[in-house]
């Protein structure tokens, strides 16, 4: 009997094998909360939630605080704080994954979503990126299509808690498809542009567009 005499042949260990090779790219089996495929490459998980900034916290109370959105659009908007918790309010849970390496699973987030802002301001059909500015002068460029993924929001809460002023508060956006700079803390405006241009990590040798699944960090 030769080696290659197992019990199984032909089209069901081709079946078996397809199978197997798929388990593991998926990381299926593993006794971890979480199959291995949920984690970028070259991240770790953490659970304790770092504060990353350029050293500036704006202290903002929430009257303070007002949201312009201009550019390419139709429908420009400003929203102060009531206007914007008498939008529509959404839910959603994500990843976040930081180009630092860390990565923390199952952020719940509450606030306003990127479809909504959509509807209401109704970008020109010419708005291809859009620039985020922020209270303590940070900016992130992302493609337009990026922000109108289904899992994207302005957020005003994590974990049923109001966003503390070091992690962005009174709102701040929440991209989890790319790395996290591109979740601008402290969110003052949205820019729609019909051309793209580098934010403050862009024009310091970090990636355009920042996917963490092909590891796009550096640009
Ligand atoms: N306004 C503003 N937003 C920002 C930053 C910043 O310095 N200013 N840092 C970015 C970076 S590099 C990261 S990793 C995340 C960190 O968010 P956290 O401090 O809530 O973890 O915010 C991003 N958004
Ligand atoms: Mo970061």
């Amino acid at each position: 009997m030769s080696e290659d005499d197992v019990p199984v042949s032909g089209k069901s260990k081709d079946k078996l094998v397809a199978a197997k090779q798929a388990w593991a790219q998926e990381g299926r089996f593993l006794t971890g909360s979480h199959s291995r495929n949920r984690l970028p490459p070259g991240q770790h998980e953490t659970v304790d939630w770092p504060v990353l900034d350029l050293g500036i916290q704006p202290n903002l109370a929430e009257k303070d605080w007002s949201l312009s959105v201009g550019g390419a659009v139709e429908n420009p908007l400003k929203w102060s704080w009531d206007d914007f918790l008498a939008q529509p309010q959404t839910e959603l849970v994500s990843d976040i994954h930081c180009v630092t390496t860390w990565s923390r699973y199952d952020n719940t987030w509450n606030g306003v979503s990127a479809r909504h802002l959509l509807a209401m301001a109704k970008p020109r059909a010419s708005a291809r990126f859009i620039m985020f500015r922020s209270y303590d002068g940070y900016t992130t460029n992302v493609p337009l299509a990026r922000f109108a993924d289904d899992d994207v929001l302005l957020a005003h809460s994590w974990q049923g808690e109001k966003l503390t002023r070091e992690h962005g508060g009174p709102v701040r956006v929440v991209i989890p498809k790319l790395y996290f700079w591109k979740s601008a803390k402290w969110l003052r405006a949205i820019t729609f542009m019909d051309q793209d241009s580098p934010g403050y990590w862009e024009l310091r040798g970090y990636h355009d567009e920042g996917d963490p699944w092909t590891e796009q960090r550096y640009g």
